[in-house]
């Protein structure tokens, strides 16, 4: 081979292997998502954290997952630890509304809590997002995320996200970190996990020891 052809086979590869490292791929799309608007700006001061991810302020970017993802969870029916919530109704978890001001929010009672969403049937997951709330720079504590087609969670449960560092919860000692809720809300990757129950805990929060919801999302694929 001459060196424009190697050059040329090299150029490829590279941009072969960025596709992959940005986890695109041939029967990949990009997430597209509809954002409500921030409620605040900067780098908050006041949050403490033993175990705070590095702030970074900039937006996620872009997320991709099979061709085929659907929004599965819009208006499907939501459970909780806590079904009589001290603010709004348990529905506004998935109504589609995600904007961060008074009346967009539902505050369960304080300490260990959960919402648990009912997606029908069992799907393959592909991405999970929640906004407990974003008036605020907020850290809300033990942020648990799993997957189950057990209704109860007693058996085959796949953990997608915990950040419970020091197992406060008792589910177990979490990897993942602690982050500041902000108007894009956190995404997490459930990586094809298969469920047709999504439980989300909490444990309180920066500002008080209640917990929020302003929405959660689930995205999916059909179990083939
Ligand atoms: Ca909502
Ligand atoms: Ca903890």
């Amino acid at each position: 081979m001459d060196n424009k052809v190697v050059t040329c086979v090299l150029l490829m590869l590279v941009v072969a292997l960025a596709s992959v490292a940005s986890g695109q791929g041939p029967n990949k799309e990009e997430l597209k998502l509809k954002l409500p608007k921030p409620m605040f700006i900067g780098t908050p001061t006041n949050i403490k954290s033993a175990n705070l991810e590095v702030i970074t302020g900039k937006p996620r970017g872009p997320f991709f997952v099979p061709v085929g993802t659907k929004l599965l969870s819009l208006k499907r029916p939501v459970k909780s630890s806590d079904m009589q919530p001290v603010i709004g109704e348990l529905e506004m978890v998935t109504d589609g509304e995600k904007e961060g001001g008074d009346g967009y929010f539902i505050e369960l009672g304080p300490g260990k809590q959960w919402v648990q969403i009912d997606l029908g049937s069992s799907y393959a997951l592909h991405a999970i997002l929640a906004w407990h709330y974003h008036n605020q720079a907020r850290v809300y504590r033990d942020v648990i995320v799993q997957v189950s087609d057990d209704k109860d969670f007693l058996r085959g449960v796949a953990t997608v996200f915990n950040n419970d560092h020091d197992n406060s919860s008792g589910l177990g000692v979490g990897r993942d970190k602690e982050y500041v809720e902000v108007a894009e809300g956190r995404l997490f990757d459930p990586k094809g996990a298969k469920g047709r129950y999504v439980r989300l805990s909490s444990n309180g929060n920066t500002s008080n020891d209640l917990n929020h919801y302003v929405e959660v999302e689930v995205y999916g694929t059909p179990v083939k």
